[in-house]
């Protein structure tokens, strides 16, 4: 298949919590700075943008009027902090009605189409937090026409072959048959790269935390089928 490559931006656990003061607002805006002169095509927001359901409406108007200054489009899934429950911010404010951001929220999980991309992108909305969540279930086939299948997902790595009784798992069985040309992961503060012949997967790490190699996000190239260079670029 011929065309141009599709540029993706993927960030998540942001974890932005007070007002003007708060150091994540500071955070974001810096990674969302560095993300724009990387010129993506798309930007991937893998959960935990808010640090939990209980911050002021301004930080979150804050948000939704930074992601809307953006260049490019946006696809997100809420995370745990900030996940679907009773009163969730992503219930009192619909995200959905910022004209560049697609908001997958839906517990069964749900498929945005971004034809001008020749993309189609899938999430679940997390409710509860819990051992029984499972981020990565009920992934659809792969759309017929679709020249890139992309998915986000938001929990806890569970390496080949372990088991885990922790909340939100994601196996890397899971990642491995999941048929995405990319999957952006969010949850774990450290950068992962997770990349495997058939997909190309990440952890993003946190722009607002320092854990691992420093505050960051990622970039992903897909050229092809199979074919995607992942970096993890450090936040200044
Ligand atoms: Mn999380």
């Amino acid at each position: 298949m011929t065309g141009n490559p599709l540029r993706l931006a993927h960030c998540s656990d942001i974890h932005l919590s007070g007002g003007a003061a708060d150091p994540c607002r500071a955070g974001f805006a810096r990674a969302l700075a560095a993300i724009r002169t990387h010129a993506p095509d798309l930007m991937l927001l893998a959960g935990d943008l808010f640090d939990t359901n209980a911050v002021p409406d301004e930080t979150v108007l804050w948000a939704m009027d930074a992601l809307a200054a953006l260049p490019f489009p946006v696809a997100m899934i809420p995370g745990n902090h900030d996940c679907m429950s009773p009163g969730a911010i992503y219930r009192r404010f619909d995200f959905g009605t910022i004209s560049n951001v697609v908001f997958l929220g839906d517990e069964a999980g749900s498929v945005a189409e971004l034809p001008s991309l020749g993309a189609v992108v899938w999430g679940r909305g997390m409710v509860d937090h819990a051992p029984g969540f499972r981020p990565l279930d009920g992934i659809p086939e792969r759309p017929r026409g679709a020249r890139w299948h992309l998915g986000l997902g938001h929990g806890i790595f569970v390496p080949r072959g372990e088991q885990t009784h922790r909340s939100s798992p994601i196996r890397m069985e899971e990642i491995e048959s999941s048929g995405f040309d990319y999957l952006a992961l969010g949850h774990h503060h450290a950068a992962m790269d997770l990349a495997t012949p058939a997909v190309c997967a990440a952890y993003s790490g946190s722009p607002t935390d320092e854990l691992g190699c420093g505050p960051s996000y990622a970039m992903a190239e897909l050229s092809g089928p199979g074919a995607a260079a992942l970096r993890i670029e450090i936040v200044a």
